[in-house]
């Protein structure tokens, strides 16, 4: 970033440190319950994926218990897990969406 004169007429350059943001995995967690076509439908909404990489995802999250959705900054992460977990209430279901520092 860069400083400017204020008020003396000589200009000063300011080196401003820049932090590139820290980001976060947003997780969903398998359960016994939740449709798989639930879970490639929450995949498809909140994660911009298509059907066929939200299908991937859904059964890597059947067979091993856990899977990325997508990686975010903090703010994003959070609302990503918030609308999930809205979503899989509202329908009744135990799905659980989880965020984790990368
Ligand atoms: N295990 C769930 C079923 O057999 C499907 C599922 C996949 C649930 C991924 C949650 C996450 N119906």
């Amino acid at each position: 970033g860069n400083g400017s004169d204020s008020g003396t007429g000589v200009a000063s350059k300011v080196l401003t440190k820049t932090k590139r943001p820290s980001m976060y995995r947003v997780l969903i967690l398998n359960d016994d319950y939740t449709p798989m076509e639930f879970v490639v439908h929450i995949l498809e909404r909140f994660f911009n994926k298509g059907r066929e990489e939200a299908t991937q995802i859904m059964l890597h999250v059947h067979h091993h218990g856990v899977g990325e959705c997508g990686v975010y900054t903090y703010e994003v992460a959070e609302t990503k897990v918030t609308q999930v977990m809205d979503f899989a209430r509202r329908h009744q279901h135990p799905l659980q969406c989880v965020m984790e520092k990368k």
